[in-house]
């Protein structure tokens, strides 16, 4: 509630410094409860300028999502049909699962402002802060056998990969299977989740993060140096809608020519994104590490290694990592 009033006071007094203790006497509380207020602020994507003595000055407040914004960006006939904004979820994977158990049909996409337990894959989290970035899950029901879903999550990475670089014009790679790298650094993952029987699927949840405009100060320090968003490589803000409905209308052709023509020109466009092709590379497995250099993909969307003696190995799934010359 205090946190409400003081966001308010800010937002009547814009442009102006205030002081801690004209906060605290204007609240009836002390400069540090002031203080652990702002921070729960900033925690919710609004920034402040603090100057000694001066006090602090309301900058910046946290982008939203628009539908009526999105709709403009959003040309696909399937995907996006049915869009859900949220301003903060556990996980907008959790709210998709719920949404198809209760009918929801396919194209339908979840997005959130925050995400507050956000998930990568083997159950690593995914930092998801307010209004930063893409935190979306899309529904699919692919007409697939089970066996054949990595080759889903190569088709969606081909695609997320060709959008980020015509939207903001930077040379993003695809690591296998599915991270999206700028000069060696992770600025989008994506997870699948699925519900099938008998080998037959009824229905994928697809997770999509981008980190999109992310400062360095957004990320925790321990995700610094592996992580980076669009907006640090490119230094201008990104226009969320536009990447997502380019992403979508993206996916969208690819889906089609994935049904039309199978799994080759998929694995074609796939490869010459690759930054894990053709350059040493550690891969940690389930029956352990794996070193070696990638060469391919083969028909089912498994990595081809080719190790040191010349042999090679089929990997079905693993950790990349690149060896030389930015491990
Ligand atoms: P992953 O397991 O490949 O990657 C997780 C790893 O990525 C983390 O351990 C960390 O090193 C790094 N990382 C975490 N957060 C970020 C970030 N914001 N930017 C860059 N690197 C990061 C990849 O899993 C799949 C991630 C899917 C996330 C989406 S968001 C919408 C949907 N909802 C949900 O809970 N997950 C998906």
């Amino acid at each position: 509630m205090m946190t409400d009033r003081l966001l308010a006071y800010f937002m009547d007094n814009k442009d102006q410094y205030i002081s801690g203790e004209q906060l605290s006497r204007e609240f009836g509380c002390s400069r540090t409860a002031i203080w652990k207020q702002i921070n729960v602020l900033r925690l919710n994507g609004y920034s402040f300028d603090a100057i000694p003595r001066r006090g602090y000055r309301l900058i910046g407040e946290p982008s939203r999502f628009s539908v009526h914004s999105l709709l403009a960006h959003v040309k696909t006939e399937i995907l996006g049909r049915s869009i859900r904004l949220f301003d903060e979820v556990d996980s907008t994977q959790n709210v998709a699962h719920k949404l198809v158990r209760e009918g929801a049909q396919e194209g339908t996409i979840v997005i959130a402002e925050a995400q507050t337990a956000g998930r990568g894959r083997m159950g690593r989290k995914w930092h998801s802060p307010k209004g930063k970035g893409i935190w979306m899950s899309l529904v699919l029901k692919p007409e697939i056998p089970l066996p054949l879903l990595s080759q889903l999550t190569l088709l969606i990475a081909v695609a997320l990969c060709r959008s980020v670089r015509r939207v903001t014009g930077l040379e993003a790679g695809i690591k296998w299977p599915n991270d999206l790298l700028v000069d060696g650094r992770k600025i989008s993952g994506i997870l699948l989740e699925s519900s099938a029987e008998d080998e037959r699927l009824h229905y994928v949840i697809a997770g999509i993060g981008i980190s999109a405009n992310l400062e360095e100060k957004d990320f925790p320090p321990e995700l610094r140096n592996a992580a980076t968003s669009l907006l640090i490589e490119t230094g201008r803000e990104i226009e969320r809608e536009v990447l997502i409905g380019d992403f979508l209308g993206q996916l969208e052709e690819f889906y089609r020519l994935y049904t039309q023509q199978g799994f080759t020109p998929i694995r074609l466009l796939w490869e010459a994104l690759s930054v894990s092709l053709h350059r040493p590379i550690r891969v940690n497995t389930e029956r352990g590490v794996v070193e070696g250099s990638a060469v391919a993909l083969d028909e089912t969307g498994a990595l081809i290694v080719e190790l040191e003696d010349g042999k090679r190995m089929t990997l079905y799934s693993g950790e990349v990592h690149l060896t030389k010359p930015d491990s």
